[in-house]
């Protein structure tokens, strides 16, 4: 078992879109920090709540690994990893616990505008281009759709122009991108927003109580934004 710490430690984004919202809801319930010199951890003043910054896609690990108690990530990246892990037979170990209101997103599905889109069958045969492999694996199966996955790390939307792929999986918010990509949705994976992520299993420590102090204040302050 991993030794009992006295200190709970939160995983946030260290730059990005996550990054300032996360840190001013922490804020707002009654935190502050300071920061170590290369600004990658700080050390909690008012609460013994301490923040991690790291990138967004290593937060779910490190909760896995208990290197963090919590984390403040978008739903898309926790139910990616998740499936990912499923999918290689790993329990989960990491859960959502509170959505949080903001970075709000779809993963959705979109073809070239001058298709005529009629059902999600159309799919079949077809390539399509994802940062989201796990998320657009499970839909497919639910359609029964056979379809090709080609995973991309950055610019999906560029995969139809390039003849890389038939269709994209991807993030949309304005929608602008598509638009600009001459894509257009039409299907929706999955709404998401930001949410705080924890282990599947309650603390057994003091961090449970820290951990439940924290909640408290964090419903708080989402009712009085909501
Ligand atoms: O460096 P790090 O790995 O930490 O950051 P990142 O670049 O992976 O993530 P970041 O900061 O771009 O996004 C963090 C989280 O913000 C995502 O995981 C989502 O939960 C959430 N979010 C909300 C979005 C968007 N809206 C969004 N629009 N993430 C990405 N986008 C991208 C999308 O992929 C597409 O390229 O923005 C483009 C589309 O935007 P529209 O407005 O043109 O539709
Ligand atoms: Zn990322």
């Amino acid at each position: 078992a991993a030794p009992a710490r006295d200190r709970l430690r939160i995983a946030i984004q260290k730059s990005g879109r996550l990054a300032e919202p996360a840190r001013a809801l922490l804020s707002s319930c009654g935190m502050s920090w300071r920061e170590s010199r290369d600004r990658l951890f700080c050390y909690g003043e008012t609460l013994p709540v301490d923040l991690l910054l790291v990138r967004d896609d290593d937060i779910p690990g490190l909760i896995a690994d208990g290197v963090c108690d919590l984390g403040i990530v978008g739903r898309n990246v926790l139910l990616e990893q998740d499936g990912d892990r499923r999918g290689n037979g790993r329990v989960p170990s990491f859960r959502e616990w509170r959505a949080l209101g903001f970075g709000g997103c779809r993963l959705a599905l979109a073809v070239p505008e001058s298709c005529d889109w009629r059902s999600p069958s159309q799919l079949a045969g077809r390539r399509i281009a994802t940062s989201y492999p796990a998320l657009l694996s499970q839909w497919l199966e639910r359609e029964g759709i056979a379809a090709e996955v080609v995973v991309l790390l950055g610019s999906v939307e560029i995969a139809p122009r390039l003849g890389q792929a038939d269709a994209v999986c991807d993030l949309v918010s304005s929608g602008a991108t598509l638009t600009a990509n001459q894509l257009k949705p039409v299907e929706t994976l999955l709404e998401s927003e930001a949410v705080l992520a924890g282990p599947v299993a309650p603390f057994d420590d003091v961090r449970g109580e820290l951990a439940d102090l924290l909640l408290r204040r964090l419903d708080g302050a989402l009712r009085i934004r909501h």
